[in-house]
């Protein structure tokens, strides 16, 4: 049930709650680094947020397929990380009577190593959105209880999901994607500032980044002419040809004011934007004669 705890999930300074810690083997404590290590959830914390959590997740074996770990429609107790093999999604929307097995619903995705779940319920004191079932046998879970939850994690990696999401959803090109898919994006970001006639990107550089531009204005030139071939305000992206073609940057972009933009690492750009990679890459450029959909007018070649 939903305690008293859930209305003030803001650490007080004078209160007297300290975060569970569970004792682990060496070898434990080295899958369970490895595990959570390139975890956008917890690379903003700080080194005390760190030992906490590490102290307060639990390990979880899940020794058969098909075990259930969360039902729709239950109240939110852990959050869990995955080590080992991977978790299916189901979503029994509202109103339809029991589709799929078991009255689990659709399939909607599945979650691999490295990825977690069940962040949602405990988020918003909302019952659990989605049935999550082992996919394979001999999985391996990390759980963490919702208080900790709420005293660590929700204060830091997700006020910045919150923080994001209003931004994403006014992204002409993140539209197509579902809520949800927008907020593993909004995890993932990294705000950046650069300050009025720097480059956010030079031609010809290699490139490990994509960019939304989230506040002020910029252009992107290429080499031997003065004039801009795109502008970019609040809500364009740029930065995806390179990663879509893994070549070289075609175009310096240069900030036209202070700018402010949120990247996404080449990783992530390819895990979380895979089902708009279509539509990425029917981007037109400025100063290009329409028609042809995939030509890719700052590489003619493609
Ligand atoms: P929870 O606490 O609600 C179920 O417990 C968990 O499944 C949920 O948190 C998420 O961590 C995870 N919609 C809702 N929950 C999802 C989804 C999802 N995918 C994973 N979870 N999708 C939207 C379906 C319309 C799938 C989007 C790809």
């Amino acid at each position: 049930s939903v305690s008293a705890e859930s209305l003030k999930p803001t650490a007080d300074a004078n209160d007297n709650w300290t975060p569970p810690s569970y004792p682990k083997s060496p070898e434990q404590l080295e899958r369970l680094k490895k595990a959570i290590q390139g975890n956008f959830l917890f690379s903003h914390l700080d080194d005390e947020q760190s030992n906490q959590i590490l102290g307060a997740l639990q390990e979880k074996p899940i020794p058969a397929k098909d075990i259930k770990v969360i039902t729709q429609g239950d109240a939110g107790d852990y959050f869990y990380v995955v080590e080992k093999g991977s978790f299916d999604v189901y979503v029994n929307p509202a109103g339809t009577v029991e589709p799929g097995p078991d009255g689990m619903g659709n399939k909607v995705g599945t979650i691999e190593a490295g990825g977690s779940f069940g962040e949602l319920a405990l988020m918003y004191n909302a019952p659990r959105a989605a049935t999550v079932i082992s996919a394979e046998a001999q999985c391996t879970l990390w759980a963490v209880e919702r208080v900790t939850f709420r005293r660590i994690l929700l204060e830091s990696t997700f006020a910045r999901r919150r923080l994001y999401e209003d931004f994403l959803e006014g992204v002409p090109i993140l539209s197509t994607l579902t809520p949800y898919e927008r907020s593993k994006i909004a995890d993932a970001l990294e705000t950046l500032k650069f300050p009025a006639g720097s480059a956010i990107i030079k031609e010809g550089d290699a490139a490990d980044s994509f960019y939304l531009l989230e506040e002020g204005e910029a252009d992107a030139f290429k080499e031997g002419s003065d004039n801009s071939v795109k502008h970019y305000q609040k809500g364009d992206y740029f930065g995806e040809l390179a990663l879509l073609n893994d070549a070289p940057r075609a175009a310096s972009v240069v900030c036209a004011t202070d700018v402010k933009v949120a990247t996404l690492g080449k990783e992530a750009f390819a895990r979380l934007l895979g089902p708009i990679k279509g539509i990425l890459r029917r981007t037109k450029y400025e100063g290009v004669k329409s028609g042809v959909e995939d030509v890719d007018p700052l590489h003619p070649g493609n």
